[in-house]
């Protein structure tokens, strides 16, 4: 996959992109990311990029010319199908469905905004999605666009390595993941759950299954309610339920190997 990023400041996406599960991504050329710098499209003596907004008010706003000319440089280097994300507070939210709908295009372009955003006519001539990765506001879009890069990276064939597998992840299921350990048995004090010693495979299945349920009620209720969860997920979800709510106390029974909810 062919990624290019607009942005004032590529290195800060290059230099992200060095480290990890990314960076040997790059390394094995299953992607490739490159970035286009609207100031070297500036015609002015100043490389001017930014202008006070029409209508008053307080910051500036990316001008139009030099940023469309280096969308459109960026574009031409990339496969026809590609899609052309705008990183911005008031797109549609960036979750893992749309991770894996972008890991599934040949190219993709990313616009890291700076200023108080960019000119509205570059948004309609020259981008075709506007995402959000979450509700806050940042000082650029090139922290939303390395997210993305991550967030696809991983999906890619091949970039997690044959030993592990991106649909054992947190979301590929519909539920948060349960907590991990590792050694020592014994932690400042603190055991490992007996059922991971056990060596009853099936069981530890059951248990993370319930752990991941427990905590997905416990913390993203919201993620159940859209969850596709696959029938065993579905039949821990049911017995949790029926469980917890069968009991008094505010968060259901609690069973000896749970830990403490905090
Ligand atoms: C454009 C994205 C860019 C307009 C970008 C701000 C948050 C997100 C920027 C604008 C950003 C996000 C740069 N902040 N939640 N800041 O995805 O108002």
């Amino acid at each position: 996959m062919k990624i290019e990023v607009v942005t004032l400041f590529p290195r800060m996406i290059t230099g992200a992109l060095e480290f990890g599960i990314v960076g040997r991504a790059i390394t094995r050329g299953l992607m490739s990311v490159a970035t286009e710098d609207p100031r070297l499209h500036a015609s002015d003596a100043h490389r001017t990029v930014d202008d006070r907004p029409y209508g008053g008010g307080p910051g500036m706003v990316m001008k139009p010319e030099p940023l469309l000319a280096a969308i459109r440089a960026a574009h031409a280097r990339l496969p026809p199908g590609s899609l052309r994300v705008y990183l911005s507070a008031q797109g549609r939210p960036f979750g893992q469905a749309q991770a894996r709908e972008l890991a599934a295009l040949p190219g993709l372009l990313l616009l890291a905004g700076r200023y108080e955003g960019v000119d509205e006519r570059v948004v309609e001539l020259g981008i075709d999605r506007e995402l959000s990765v979450g509700d806050y506001v940042l000082s650029g879009g090139e922290l939303p666009a390395l997210l993305i890069i991550d967030a696809v990276a991983r999906l890619l064939p091949g970039a997690l390595g044959d030993e592990r597998s991106s649909v054992e992840d947190s979301f590929a299921h519909g539920l948060l993941e349960g907590p991990h350990y590792t050694r020592p048995e014994v932690f400042e004090g603190r055991g490992v759950p007996p059922v991971l010693l056990s060596g009853d495979h099936a069981d530890i299945r059951r248990w993370r299954l319930a752990q991941a349920v427990a905590r997905t009620v416990e913390r993203r209720p919201d993620l159940l309610a859209n969850a596709q969860l696959a029938p065993e997920a579905r039949r821990a979800l049911n017995e949790f339920q029926t469980g917890a709510s069968s009991d008094a106390g505010a968060s259901g029974r609690t069973r000896s190997w749970e830990p403490r909810s905090r």
